[in-house]
């Protein structure tokens, strides 16, 4: 699919962060090209910010060809405000080394549940992506609970169990069922103990999302409110009319925003309402210039403050960390339409 580009701007109510970016390769004490694709919580009474390191490659021997991956490694910071960060000087886990299979780990979500941590990520293994969790008490030792088969990623955990048990978004890839190409869509899972998961149910697809004409999947962890569960997802849409290098890299023709949408306190796979129009488009600089693959946006981090303020935390150009924040009221009033 895909074709030339609607234009596509960001909610009234969204109001980006003047230091924007929040977090950036040049401030971390380690090789890093790019950082970014975070999750962020409140937790013992500090935001905590478990980011992608992706190193081994500069932006010149990417462009020239001379090197075409990165590898991935997770890094961690932490703040007082939300907003200033400080990168520990540690790498925080890295998945790998003798086993052959995995390749790297990436795009973290975390999530406090019943007091504990819990991390979703992405892996890339020589037989396909997969989905995990893993458990923390110290942001050291991580115990793995649960892999799923390829291909899945972009999983998030709800803060607490639902009727006695635990819920996840996530996004498979069902390439042959799907047409052989993009066309991917939202899911939601159900489990006694985060180890067994099932139950699974269709939440949102890509078609019922105006803004995408690509694919769609979860993007931060939900948040909870009177009305019902608040969750960003990030929408996909192409322009394949020449439109060029658009980037590091030399073919990227996509470009990702943000949605929100409701979902029902008691049954999570049931979409209350939604918004038609993107929650965040990529507008400002280092969301569409100068970044590895410009017009990204990827949430990864949402909370919701006492005095009603949410914090979007996302990914920019998959290259730098970005905020911005919206009165909760106002949107759970943008999820005004049915799906
Ligand atoms: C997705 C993932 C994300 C990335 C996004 C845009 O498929 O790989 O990590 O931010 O593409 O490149």
């Amino acid at each position: 699919m895909g074709g030339t580009r609607q234009t596509l701007s960001s909610a009234a109510c969204i109001v980006r962060q003047a230091k924007n970016p929040i977090l950036s390769a040049d401030r971390a004490p380690y090789e890093c090209s790019l950082l970014f694709n975070a999750g962020v919580i409140k937790y013992q009474g500090k935001y905590i910010m478990v980011f992608r390191n992706d190193y081994g490659a500069t932006e010149q021997e990417f462009a020239s060809g001379q090197k075409t991956v990165f590898q991935s490694k997770l890094g961690i910071a932490t703040s007082d405000n939300g907003v200033d960060f400080t990168i520990e000087n540690r790498v925080l886990w890295q998945l790998g080394g003798e086993d052959q299979e995995i390749l790297r780990v990436y795009d973290p979500r975390l999530t406090v549940v019943d007091g504990r941590v819990y991390m979703c990520f992405a892996m890339d293994t020589r037989h396909g992506i997969r989905g995990g969790i893993a458990t923390t008490d110290d942001f050291y030792r991580f115990d793995i609970l649960h892999l799923t088969v390829p291909d899945n990623r972009n999983m998030v955990l709800f803060p607490e169990k639902i009727g006695g048990r635990y819920f996840r978004l996530e996004r498979p890839f069902p390439v042959y069922g799907r047409g052989g190409r993009d066309r991917f869509d939202i899911w939601a899972s159900a489990s006694p103990d985060m180890r067994y998961w099932g139950d699974s149910e269709l939440v949102l697809a890509v078609e019922d999302v105006p803004f995408a004409d690509d694919k769609i999947g979860p993007a931060a962890p939900p948040v909870k409110t009177a009305k019902g569960w608040l969750t960003t997802f990030h929408a996909v849409d192409r322009d394949d009319t020449g439109r060029g290098k658009n980037g590091w890299e030399p073919k990227w023709t996509k470009r990702y925003t943000a949605g929100i949408m409701l979902l029902d306190l008691e049954n999570p796979a049931r979409v209350i309402g939604m918004s038609k129009q993107p929650l965040i488009a990529p507008e400002a600089s280092c969301e569409t210039s100068g970044g590895f693959r410009n017009d990204v946006i990827f949430p990864g981090g949402m909370i919701l403050e006492p005095d009603g303020e949410v914090k979007i935390y996302y990914g920019a150009a998959d290259t730098v960390e970005c905020l911005a924040t919206a009165p909760v009221d106002d949107l759970l009033a943008l999820c005004s339409q049915p799906r």
